[in-house]
């Protein structure tokens, strides 16, 4: 039945010039990078029992993670029900830091505390290990602020980190032969109207520049995030998109965008083609904000769509670097992660069965009619039948949930 339903719909695809055979290989080669943190709300492992730095996580559903055991039980748990290729994205909080722990602070963080995870990604076959410096939650924010603080043994304290970052992340890259992309997002900024917006902005140049001294180009891809607000911060924020984009334009680094980072009515969609007429790779953190960067678990919606869409359309599956960024601690944690990594998945996928050419061929000849009927016509194309066919030669099933229940019965729901 499953079998006739994909022929069926390989057939209506291909009159429309598209080959479901191709998109299905094609999905299977496109890395997503899995974000650590939607298991265990955000803490890590090196001491921090609470999150700072305008971000949160709300709710306070049963089963989180609360030791390194659980969380490696729990993504391997969750990574056996996402298809594709997938990269894990660590946060340096996630140190196992084990008789050191107290010990060495996040200045002096090397690559031996991250061992175990990097025996974790080869024994679940990852593709690759990404990497980010943890500049929140942790006593030594001064003021809320890190990079770019005025105060010079803190802004040195985090200096330091990022360049441990840095040392941490060639050697990972080498480990797997693929390069590290290493984000530096920094929650710096100001509740209320500031007497100086500038002195701040070149603090953190300054102090980006020091991290980006003299850093392995071989194997690491540095990033910058920028942000329009986080809570707290709502007058100011250091690390603002023009600054971002600015510094990566000079500097030769990468601009990485989270889509729950900007006003309401920009779209990373429009800013992915914008960036790939100047860079060669572009990071994204992909995210579902509602109302505000609440990192919401990703669905399948309308800008996901629009996102993966600009991805296939812009020939940039090999350009643009795609990790998740959401953490909902008022569900599921593991069905969380599932959740969002499927929905790429299929947005992709969603996205690989488009005909593209057809569309711009229209657009070009300024047919926007037929470009219209085309564009509203391929929307309900049988997406979910090839969809199935794809997870069937992944070894998986489109029911998730039963098997996420039952970890939650037998495991989650143990943890008092
Ligand atoms: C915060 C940024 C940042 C973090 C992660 C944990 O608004 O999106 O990327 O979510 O680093
Ligand atoms: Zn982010």
């Amino acid at each position: 039945m499953a079998q006739e339903r994909f022929e069926s719909a390989k057939s209506v695809y291909a009159a429309y010039g598209v080959d479901a055979e191709k998109a299905i290989a094609a999905l299977g080669e496109i890395p997503v990078s899995v974000h650590c943190w939607q298991g265990d709300d955000v803490l890590g492992f090196d001491g921090s029992d609470s999150l700072s730095g305008g971000i949160q996580t709300t709710g306070n559903y049963p089963g989180r993670a609360r030791t390194p055991e659980e969380l490696f039980a729990d993504i391997e748990e969750a990574m056996k029900l996402m298809p594709g290729k997938k990269r894990l994205n660590l946060h340096a909080s996630y140190a196992f830091l084990g008789k050191d722990k107290g010990k060495v602070d996040r200045d002096g963080y090397t690559y031996e505390y991250f061992r175990p995870w990097v025996a974790f990604a080869r024994k679940l076959g990852l593709d690759g290990i990404d990497f980010n410096p943890t500049f929140f939650g942790h006593p030594k924010m001064k003021d809320g602020l890190t990079l770019s603080s005025p105060d010079e043994p803190t802004r040195r304290f985090w200096v330091e980190h990022g360049k441990r970052c840095m040392e941490i992340a060639a050697q990972l890259g080498k480990d797997f032969g693929k390069s590290c992309l290493v984000n530096i997002w920094i929650p710096d900024g100001y509740k209320d109207v500031p007497a100086d917006r500038l002195g701040p902005r070149l603090r953190f140049k300054k102090s980006l520049d020091e991290i980006l001294e003299n850093y392995d180009r071989e194997w690491v891809v540095p990033a910058v995030e920028s942000k329009v607000f986080g809570i707290g911060v709502e007058s100011y924020t250091v690390g603002s998109s023009e600054f971002c984009q600015n510094y990566a334009a000079q500097k030769g680094i990468c601009c990485l965008l989270d889509n729950g980072h900007y006003h309401p009515t920009e779209v990373v969609s429009d800013k992915i083609p914008a960036l790939l007429t100047f860079y060669d790779k572009v990071a994204l953190h992909v995210t579902r904000g509602v109302r505000w960067d609440s990192d919401h678990v990703v669905t399948f919606e309308d800008e996901l769509k629009e996102m993966t869409k600009e991805i296939v359309r812009c020939n940039a599956t090999g350009k643009v670097m795609i990790g998740l960024d959401y953490f909902d601690a008022s569900i599921n944690r593991v069905f969380a992660w599932v959740t969002g990594q499927r929905s790429v998945q299929k947005a992709l996928l969603y996205a690989l069965l488009l005909p593209h050419g057809a569309m711009k061929k229209l657009q070009d000849e300024g047919d926007f009619a037929q470009l219209m009927f085309l564009q509203e016509r391929v929307k309900t194309l049988p997406l979910e039948d090839v969809w199935a066919e794809y997870l069937r030669r992944q070894g998986m099933e489109d029911d998730y949930y039963t098997a996420v229940t039952a970890y939650e019965r037998d495991v989650l729901a143990k943890r008092k």
